[in-house]
């Protein structure tokens, strides 16, 4: 078993950099979008991508959270039939009319981001969701796409990426190894 890094420290921070430059241009502006991060590093790279992007356009954009949990009792095991759950929401804004930007570390199956679609579609209509994650590591079992990709990376399902970031770990770093 080898673990290559995909990401370092470096290449994390121009991600996320160039995801906040790209949400702007998306939506001249950031007039009526809130960022939605899902559960425990979708949330870290929420904040990261928020702090961009005041410091590019100098205003603040609101910052949710979604906590989605997997119920997977072997994270190596990937493929077992359980879907993800809502465990809640903290939203502190009205979604109604606005661009909402869900946020999440990897996109898998896209069963998570279905789950935070029904749960910000719960609170109001927005005017249009959109996805940005750090790594889309393929395998779709949904007909979801993200708008703001940090980097495609060509898995097998067996592999798994482990995304650090330091709000919980050591370093900022992406790496992928194989069971
Ligand atoms: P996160 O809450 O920061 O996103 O799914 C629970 C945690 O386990 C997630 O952390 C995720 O990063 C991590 N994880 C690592 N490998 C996998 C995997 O293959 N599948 C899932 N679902 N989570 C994984
Ligand atoms: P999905 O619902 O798209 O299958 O999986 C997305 C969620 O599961 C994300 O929130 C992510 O944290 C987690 N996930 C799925 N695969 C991986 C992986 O290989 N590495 C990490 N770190 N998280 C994963
Ligand atoms: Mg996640």
């Amino acid at each position: 078993e080898q673990e290559r890094v995909l990401l370092d420290e470096q290449a994390v921070r121009r991600a996320l950099t160039r995801i906040a430059h790209e949400i702007i241009e998306k939506n001249k502006g950031i007039e009526d979008c809130v960022l939605v991060g899902i559960k425990t590093r979708g949330i870290h790279i929420a904040n990261r991508i928020a702090a961009n992007i005041a410091k590019i356009e100098g205003k603040t954009i609101p910052v949710g959270e979604a906590d989605i949990t997997l119920y997977r009792d072997d994270l190596t095991h990937v493929t077992e039939n359980s879907d993800p759950e809502l465990k809640g929401t903290d939203i502190p804004e009205d979604v109604f009319d606005k661009e909402v930007i869900l946020v999440d570390d990897v996109l898998y199956t896209g069963r998570t981001v279905r789950a935070a679609m029904d749960a910000v579609m719960d609170l109001g209509r927005p005017s249009q969701i959109q996805l940005a994650v750090l790594i889309d590591r393929g395998h779709r079992e949904l007909p979801i796409r993200p708008d703001f990709i940090g980097k495609n990376i060509p898995t097998s399902k067996e592999e798994i990426v482990a995304v650090k970031l330091t709000e919980t770990d050591e370093l900022d770093e992406v790496t992928i190894r194989n069971e």
